[in-house]
């Protein structure tokens, strides 16, 4: 299965692909063999337009000189442009894809509300946690601690997980340090950890990418 993406980082990454340098969005967003051929694509037929452009220049200014012989030249600028537009629509099809994933996050953290808040025993929890590398157990509470850039990522990190556990009613302890955020997440209604934990922390976990 793909990794998911954050909306924000989805949006980033198509906007770079479409209005920047096809290929660029997708590596940012880790399609790298997607985003290396549209990168290798796209400069291609950069330079072959950019040679393209030299070889009409040199023509013309042969032929105010009257020494230079005129080669039809205008395929070097046809093939340019259909490989740099190769590349830009191989990148809007990566982007859609960013997108519809980034859209199923959401979608997946609406299922939340159907998660059971039945108390897991033992059994099942081992399983459960192997499934989230970074989140540890102590007890009846998982937590776990992640390392941005700056304050500011911290808190838009904070925001996105917010804004979630309010739509969902789930609500993780937040310890905020700098650059370190810590969630801590447990039922307290079921009096222990419950598969709503483990989805929360799941979504979690896409809102950091
Ligand atoms: N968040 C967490 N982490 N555990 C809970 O048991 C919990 C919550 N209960 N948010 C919710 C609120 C409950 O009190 C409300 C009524 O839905």
């Amino acid at each position: 299965m793909r990794e998911k993406t954050s909306q924000a980082k989805a949006r980033n990454a198509a906007l770079l692909n479409l209005f920047a340098t096809p290929g660029l969005g997708s590596l940012t967003a880790g399609r790298w063999f997607e985003g290396a051929g549209q990168l290798v694509l796209a400069l291609a037929g950069f330079v072959l337009i950019m040679w393209w452009f030299v070889q009409e220049m040199h023509q013309l200014y042969g032929q105010i000189n009257g020494d230079v012989p005129v080669r039809p030249i205008g395929s070097i600028l046809m093939w340019g442009a259909i490989l740099f537009a190769l590349a830009w629509v191989w990148s809007l099809v990566t982007s859609l894809s960013l997108l519809r994933g980034a859209a199923n996050v959401s979608a997946e953290s609406l299922k939340l509300f159907g998660a059971s808040l039945v108390k897991m025993d033992e059994s099942r929890l081992g399983p459960a946690l192997a499934s989230l590398p970074g989140w540890k157990r102590d007890g009846q509470i998982i937590s776990r601690a992640y390392e941005f850039k700056d304050f500011p990522a911290a808190m838009k990190f904070v925001n996105a997980v917010a804004a979630m556990a309010e739509q969902v009613q789930h609500h993780p302890d937040i310890d905020v340090r700098w650059n370190k955020v810590t969630l801590a997440l447990s039922t307290h209604d079921a009096g222990g950890l419950t598969e709503k934990d483990f989805a929360l922390a799941r979504e979690c976990d896409a809102q950091a990418r």
